[in-house]
């Protein structure tokens, strides 16, 4: 028992009524909604590299943060483990999610990194006997270490990829050794700086490689959880392969990926691709590829990545309404990649942060629900679609050509009239859920 969360009591549902600040006002994990208890739905994970890594630095400054923890030893990243597992307690919190270079210490080759990662695993592993929390997601770090500043499955240099080959490796095993439910692949620098000294195909063609070798490897060990790939479309690269659903989806249909590999969406990433979230929720899951998402907010000034926690109910509340209409997480999650702003010095600002976003998400998912069970949207929608039904459009879909419907067209004196969309009178229904 460390003493780093000393005096903040576990957190607790007591409702909305309550004015203590170390207690959930909306997220009560038992509470059934739509036939699901809340904790169920929303597989709440707890990010360790913004929450125990991160230093505080940002592009103008460095570490503001002082943490016992901090240092590149064994023991150190022990105790980073002893306040973690003692936040995901006091949050009861369901997961969590980590990349290799957040858990261990750097090691001198890939030898040591995968020695330290081995005995971290094991340690973790003895903490999950008795810890609810279990892992939603492992993942390696591929851009940290400058070896990896042209990349990593897409690096000029085939060494490179081998290395970042062998790391996937060691943290597929992490993750299968965990019981983890998914393995993520975010492509930290999977793109290029200029294209003057890029080849885009053969770049497109190694990464594709290096995903059949992870899919290989994943039956192969008898990994069950869900393949993951987690789309954005610049930062650090300026441009990033993995851009957003969509074109990821082109690519795992153009390399024959598309039934083995899912996607885990971002909020801040699909605002820098230019979507909005449930824009790529929705994309996902009608291209059956909807697997997870990391939620969190940018600041829409900025124009960067800031992963601040969510606070806007209405935000959290579309994208939870894409999610269920899609049925719901399977072996997905909500993962909390967001950190506190660097000021937040305190321990418990790494508590309430997370306290906040669990109730954000909650009454988000609650107005989501209450929509969904309600039908009026869902009614407006299958109405706006209805001509489609009858028995002659559905014949044209299916064996139509352009000079037969010319014929009708004609034939028929068919003269079509617009009709209203009513996009206000349907917001202002969704409102009435908020
Ligand atoms: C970076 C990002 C990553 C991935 C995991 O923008 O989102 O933390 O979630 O590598
Ligand atoms: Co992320």
């Amino acid at each position: 028992m460390t003493d780093y969360f000393k005096g903040i009591p576990a957190i607790r549902f007591e409702g909305p009524d309550s004015t203590n600040d170390f207690a959930f006002h909306h997220y009560n994990p038992d509470e059934v909604v739509m036939g699901k208890r809340m904790e169920d739905h929303l597989r709440f994970a707890v990010a360790y590299w913004h929450s125990f890594a991160y230093q505080g630095g940002d592009p103008f400054g460095g570490q503001t943060f002082e943490r016992s923890w901090f240092g590149d030893s064994m023991a150190l990243a022990k105790l980073k483990a002893d306040v973690a597992f003692e936040m995901f307690d006091i949050l009861n919190a369901p997961f969590f999610c980590f990349h290799d270079a957040d858990v261990r210490p750097e090691g001198k080759d890939f030898a040591e990194n995968t020695r330290n990662l081995e005995e971290i695993v094991d340690y973790f592993a003895a903490k999950m006997e008795t810890s609810k929390t279990k892992l939603l997601w492992g993942t390696a770090n591929l851009f940290t270490n400058r070896r990896y500043m042209a990349g990593a499955a897409t690096n000029p240099d085939p060494d490179i990829f081998a290395f970042a080959a062998a790391t996937v490796k060691t943290c597929m095993d992490a993750t299968h050794k965990l019981g983890g439910a998914n393995y993520v692949l975010w492509g930290g620098r999977e793109g290029y700086e200029t294209l003057l000294n890029t080849d885009l195909k053969a770049e497109a063609d190694h990464m594709a490689r290096f995903l059949h070798m992870v899919v290989d490897y994943k039956h192969k060990i008898g990994f069950s959880g869900t393949i993951l790939i987690e789309p954005k479309p610049q930062e650090p690269s300026k441009h990033q392969y993995d851009y957003d659903v969509a074109t990821v989806y082109g690519f795992l249909r153009r390399y024959g990926l598309e039934n083995e590999i899912k996607v885990n969406i971002e909020q801040g990433h699909a605002i820098l691709a230019g979507h909005s979230f449930e824009h790529e929720i929705a994309t996902a899951a009608s291209l059956g590829i909807f697997g997870s998402i990391d939620m969190n907010r940018n600041d829409y000034q900025s124009g960067w990545d800031t992963d601040q926690f969510p606070n806007n109910v209405p935000e959290v509340a579309m994208a939870y309404y894409e999610i269920l209409k899609a049925g719901g997480f399977t072996t997905g999650g909500t993962n909390f990649d967001a950190r506190i702003r660097r000021q937040s010095l305190d321990p418990e600002d790494l508590i309430l942060s997370h306290v906040g976003a669990m109730d954000v998400c909650a009454r988000g998912l609650k107005a989501a629900a209450a929509l969904l069970e309600d039908g009026s949207l869902e009614a407006a929608r299958k109405a706006r679609y209805a001509g489609w039904e009858t028995p002659a459009a559905q014949e044209m879909l299916k064996s139509g050509t352009l000079d037969g419907i010319a014929k009708r067209v004609l034939a028929e004196g068919l003269n079509p009239q617009p009709k209203s969309g009513r996009q206000e009178r349907l917001e202002n229904l969704w409102n009435r859920f908020l």
